[in-house]
């Protein structure tokens, strides 16, 4: 499948990152639970180098716990802080606040040795498109302060958010990068609805992730849909369709439909606790 994921404003928008860092005191780096290596920014280990790393594995609520605390632990050997978190329902946020605290304490104590009283720490926080980064900034915040929805490309520009007198954050848009090299790291990203949906296979998609559900959690399948999960995936997928009622003139299966059912069903975690990406 080709992945024709790095228009021109995305260019623009990783220039911008460049120059926004540069405000900052700590780099708020938001992944995906289920892809963190895919939905990391090859880049920032580079453009963070200075600042304060907080890794956040967000969507934990949707990744299996094994994998996410193995990618925790590897995560951390980078000298960075990890934390899982679901940003949806405030879990693990209030570890967040500790960890500014501590990242920042360099940054704090500068100030104080300057005289400067008080000045807040400013974090800006960055990831892909539809990794959460307005919902966790408005759970942290308290307050619907940002725009979020379920699909890439909600956030078109910067905004400063003051969480309190202490902590300022910055909304970014979502931005992909090219690591195209590797057509999984599309597939993953796709798989999680980083990608827009009207540029894609959707039934190839599906097919793709029934294939790799069927080794690494067989069994989803044929629990959520009541079939039986075949060697060719593009089968189980036909099989899905006519369990659903998926079905088109002449009683032909609507695979295109049963792939929007599958894809909706596992990013709403309905097909399970699932990592696409095994460290
Ligand atoms: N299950 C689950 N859903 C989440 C979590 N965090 C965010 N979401 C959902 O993911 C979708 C995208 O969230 P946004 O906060 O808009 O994502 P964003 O990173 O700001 O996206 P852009 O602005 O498009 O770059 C929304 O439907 C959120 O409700 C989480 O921890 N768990
Ligand atoms: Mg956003």
């Amino acid at each position: 499948m080709n992945f024709q994921w790095y228009p021109g404003h995305m260019t623009k928008a990783k220039r911008a990152m460049q120059e926004d860092i540069k405000l900052v005191d700590l780099v708020i780096e938001l992944a995906d639970a289920r892809v963190p290596d895919s939905s990391r920014n090859p880049d920032i280990d580079e453009l963070g180098r200075n600042k304060a790393r907080l890794i956040l594995l967000n969507k934990a609520d949707l990744a299996d716990p094994k994998y996410t605390d193995q990618w925790t632990a590897r995560l951390k050997e980078k000298g960075c802080f990890v934390l899982p978190v679901n940003a949806r329902n405030n879990s693990g946020l209030k570890a967040v606040h500790a960890v500014i605290q501590e990242a920042c304490r360099e940054k704090i104590e500068r100030d104080r040795r300057r005289g400067i009283l008080n000045r807040p720490v400013r974090a800006m926080v960055v990831g892909i498109p539809n990794v959460g980064k307005s919902t966790f900034i408005n759970s942290f915040a308290g307050k619907a302060a940002a725009k979020t929805g379920n699909k890439p490309g909600v956030t078109k520009g910067n905004q400063w958010i003051r969480l309190n007198k202490n902590v300022e954050l910055l909304d970014t848009p979502g931005i992909l990068w090219p690591k195209f090299e590797d057509q999984r790291v599309g597939l993953h990203l796709a798989w999680i609805g980083s990608i827009r949906d009207d540029i894609l296979n959707a039934e190839e998609l599906a097919a793709e992730l029934i294939a790799y559900l069927a080794v690494k959690y067989p069994g989803a399948i044929a629990q959520r849909y009541g079939v039986e999960e075949l060697e060719d995936s593009f089968q189980t997928l036909a099989k899905v369709a006519r369990a659903r009622g998926c079905l088109m003139k002449g009683n032909e299966a609507d695979t295109n439909k049963a792939a929007g059912f599958v894809l909706d069903d596992f990013r709403s975690g309905r097909l399970g606790r699932i990592t696409l990406e095994i460290p």
